[in-house]
This record gives structure tokens, sequence and C-alpha cells, in this order.
């Protein structure tokens, strides 16, 4: 039964995210060489006070000019074109939300995440095709998406051979109900939905970054460069991804099957870690697929888009039935170049905001006016493009 449970939810949230991820290496194919001209990143348009205290856990990542989107061969076309934005400064923390963090944060609240609730039928029917059956009681019992994967090769193109709806699997039980996060305190909390890791920055008088400023921060001051640490391909000393053949062998070459402890692998230029692998970090934007087209058109090639917002509308064509999609960025530690590369800073991926998975996670920013967190509502700025209507 769990199967068809697994067949609702794949069609309808994780599918279509894993999906993207499979499909890059070919969509990747048919963008060589396009990318514009190289740019470089302006000074910081804003710094802290003086007086300002750094904030436990955080960095200040200097605002400035930047170009965004991808760069090189692995490029995709949402990635695409590159095109000049301009974020103010923030802090960040210097790693993503860790086991720890998020269990004071769940003791402080009593907070239960959307995996540690029963699956809400009315809200998940309005993702499935009209007409589609109430699963029985037992299949909607909380639960997330687990990775199990196959003893043997599988085609690439069906991630449900290696996601399971797994009842009993939370942040707190992230490989299922027999797991536990004993000895992982510094681990990446994982299995959250976007509300959930909303639900925890709000608490923490914090928000999510915007995915300009995601990316702004993952290249930690380095200027049109494929990777956070620079041109180099991605190796298993770089960050945590997926080494051997996806999805039946991981060697584990980088030293993890799975997620790493924070701080395992080098910071970048601006003293975050795990802006490239480990686990895949929600961003407060909606996606959508052709954004970056739809700037440029709007505000020419020149045109400089200042701390974007996204976009009011969401849009997917591998993930046609959602009606909300959020960004996340930075890949996990199931990236392999062979189907996905999205350990890349310009990498991006949505997933529905009541998703959680083995492998997504997050971390906040506090801009230094952030003295009351404001609503994550998304109100586009008066000269960004991000009021555009969905593609058709
Ligand atoms: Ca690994």
């Amino acid at each position: 039964m769990h199967d068809d449970l697994t067949r609702f939810l794949c069609g309808t949230c994780a599918r279509v995210h894993v999906l993207a991820q499979m499909s890059a290496i070919t969509i990747a194919s048919l963008v060589c060489g396009v990318a514009p001209p190289l740019a470089v990143t302006t000074p910081a348009t804003t710094t802290p006070d003086a007086t300002t205290t750094t904030p436990a856990g955080m960095v200040w990542i200097p605002g400035g000019e930047f170009m965004m989107g991808g760069v090189g061969a692995l490029a995709r076309p949402d990635e695409l074109p590159r095109h000049r934005v301009r974020v103010d400064g923030f802090w960040m923390d210097i790693t993503e939300v860790t086991n720890a963090q998020f269990a004071q944060f769940a003791n402080a609240t009593n907070y239960k995440t959307v995996a540690e609730r029963p699956v809400d039928w009315e809200e998940l029917k309005k993702q499935v095709p009209p007409g589609t059956p109430k699963p029985p009681e037992e299949m909607l019992l909380p639960g997330s998406l687990v990775f199990a994967p196959p003893s043997i090769t599988v085609p690439l193109h069906d991630a449900s051979q290696w996601w399971a709806w797994t009842t009993g699997a939370s942040w707190r039980h992230p490989a299922g109900p027999q797991s536990d996060l004993v000895g992982k305190e510094n681990f990446p909390v994982v299995q959250i939905a976007y509300e959930d890791a909303l639900a925890y920055a709000k608490w923490a008088n914090k928000r999510l970054p915007t995915e300009a400023e995601w990316e702004f921060a993952a290249r930690g001051g380095l200027a049109d460069k494929a990777n956070v640490w620079g041109d180099e391909p991605v190796d298993a000393t770089r960050c945590n991804t997926w080494q051997g053949s996806f999805p039946t062998n991981n060697t584990a070459q980088d030293g993890f099957v799975g997620a790493a402890p924070a701080k395992s692998f080098a910071a970048n230029g601006y003293g975050l870690y795990d802006m490239a692998g480990n686990v895949w970090e929600w961003c407060s934007d909606r996606y959508l697929i052709d954004l970056y087209a739809q700037r440029e058109f709007q505000l020419g090639a020149k045109g400089v888009t200042v701390n974007p917002t996204g976009p009011t509308t969401s849009f997917d064509p591998r993930h046609p039935g959602a009606p909300e999609l959020r960004v996340h960025r930075g890949g996990s530690f199931l990236c392999n170049d062979s189907y996905c590369a999205s350990y890349r800073p310009s990498a991006r991926m949505s997933t529905p905001p009541d998703t959680s998975l083995a492998h997504l996670g997050f971390r906040c920013v506090r801009a230094k006016v952030d003295a009351v967190v404001p609503a994550l509502s998304a109100t586009p700025s008066a000269v960004d493009a991000e009021s555009v209507p969905k593609p058709r």
C-alpha cells in the first residue's frame, strides 16, 4: 500500500524534484557554450554598523552586484541567462541548521514538523489529478520520503526507484523510524518542509535567504566561477556529494554515505560551510523556471535586478500539478555528475512547500535591518522583474 502512496506523493512532490536532478545532464548538454561574457563582483554596498555584534554562528556577507546564473557546460536552462543582480549585505548562518539547533527550537515551542503530522488529504488532493481516490487512512499516517537505493541498476528517469514513502520518517528519524539522531547533533537537520524552515527562522529572529542572497553568498566573493571554490571540477575533497554509480553504488570516497557533520569540508571565501553538497537548503523564493529570461526581457541585458525576492507565481514543467513551488539550493550528498551537478552555486531546484526529504534542510540569514523579521510573502521590489506572468 505504501507503494500506492509513494506514487501519490511522488507524482506530486518528490518525483519531479528528483526527475529534475536526473534530467540535469541531458538539459546541460543543450546549453554548452551559451553563457554570457564574464563580469566582476563589485565591492560591498552595505556594511554592518561598527557597533553591531556579530550574531552567534553567523558571518557578514557584504552586499554587492554580481552575475547571477550558471557558468560553464553544466549550467542548466533555468540558470540562464546570466544577469546582473545586486543584493544588500546580510548575516548568514555559517553552517546549515543542525539537529541540535532544530531540537532547541522544537523543545522550546513543541513544534511539530509537517512530516510529524498526518498527511492532509485536503491539501494533497489539490496536487493530484481530479477524481483521484482518497488513500486508506493508514497511508496518511505521519511520514516522509527516505532515500532507499535499489540493489540493481535502474533507469535514471524513474525516481520512485530510490525514494520510498516511509511512515515514521521525520527530522527525528531521518532514515525512517529505526533511525535516530544519536551522535548526529552536529549534522544538518533534514526532513524539513518549507513551512518548518519558516517556523524555525521566525523563532530564531531570522529568515530564509532569497535565492539571490544565497547564490551571492555561495560564490564567496569569486566572480564567474562554476563552483564555490573556483573552476576546478568537483572531487571528493571539495564537498559531500555521491561518488560511484548512482543510485546503486555509493563508494563514499568523500567519507560520507549520507549527510556529513557541519564543517566537514573547507569553507568558502565568506567562511560559509557546505554551500556545495551535503544537504539542499530552502530559499524563500517561489520557483519559476524561466525567471532569468523574463528578468532580461524586462530589464534588458544591462539591467540590474535589485534585492529580488522572487516571483509571485511559481511554475516548473517538471512539476506541472504543483500549485506552489519553492526554491532550494546547494545540492546534496546525492548529487552526482551522471545526472545532477547541483552542488554548483547557480543550480536551482523546486519542491512543493509541504514536502520534506531526507536530503533537504536549510540555513538562515538576518539582514542588518531585521530587528523584527519581516513576513516572507515575497513582495517584489519596484525595480525587479519578479511580477511576471506564469509562462505557458
Ligand atoms: Ca558522500
